[in-house]
């Protein structure tokens, strides 16, 4: 409950470990070494932040592998893993934690962000605008809970 301080309690029944607050879900956005490399940080933040979501946590850092393979667990099988590890570790990434608002954190944000193949991203979105090939595409966003929980303990263990 908002009691004028900003501070809010958490949602029992929340996905376990998940920092789901009342009314404010977090979501783990990060801008790729592609964005970093081209100058668009300050493009990408400018959107996040005039869409109205709120910036809580950010660093400057290069992934090691360890940290880039567990970041996208979920495709270790697919052909493209390796380049995409090599992709996320060539270079300095922004990760940040962003609030949204209630449930539609995760749809807002991916729809800001743009879908994942190149040829599908529409322009407005980031992707959309900035991105010609579909393995440089300059922005990864969780695509729910779970996985924001997951990948906000993974960038910012407490
Ligand atoms: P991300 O996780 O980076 O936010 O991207 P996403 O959800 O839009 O897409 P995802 O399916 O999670 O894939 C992760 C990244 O792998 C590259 N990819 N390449 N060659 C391919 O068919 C292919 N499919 C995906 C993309 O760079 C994508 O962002
Ligand atoms: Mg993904």
């Amino acid at each position: 409950m908002q009691d004028g301080t900003g501070v809010t309690e958490p949602i029992s029944g929340a996905v376990p470990g998940a920092r789901t607050l009342r009314g404010v879900n977090q979501t783990f956005i990060m801008c790729k070494p592609d964005a970093v490399e081209r100058g668009l940080v300050g493009e990408i933040i400018s959107r996040i932040e005039r869409k109205g979501f709120r910036i809580v946590r950010m660093d400057l850092r290069t992934p090691d592998r360890a940290l880039a393979e567990a970041h996208y667990e979920e495709h270790r099988e697919k052909p493209f893993f390796g380049e995409l590890v090599d992709f996320l570790t060539r270079g300095p990434v922004v990760a940040m934690i962003v609030e949204g608002p209630d449930d539609q954190t995760f749809s807002i944000m991916r729809t800001l962000i743009g879908k994942t193949r190149v040829e599908d991203a529409q322009p407005g979105s980031i992707r959309g605008d900035f991105a010609t090939t579909t393995n440089e595409n300059l922005v990864h966003g969780s695509d729910g809970a779970e996985s924001a929980a997951r990948e906000i303990a993974l960038w910012f263990p407490a």
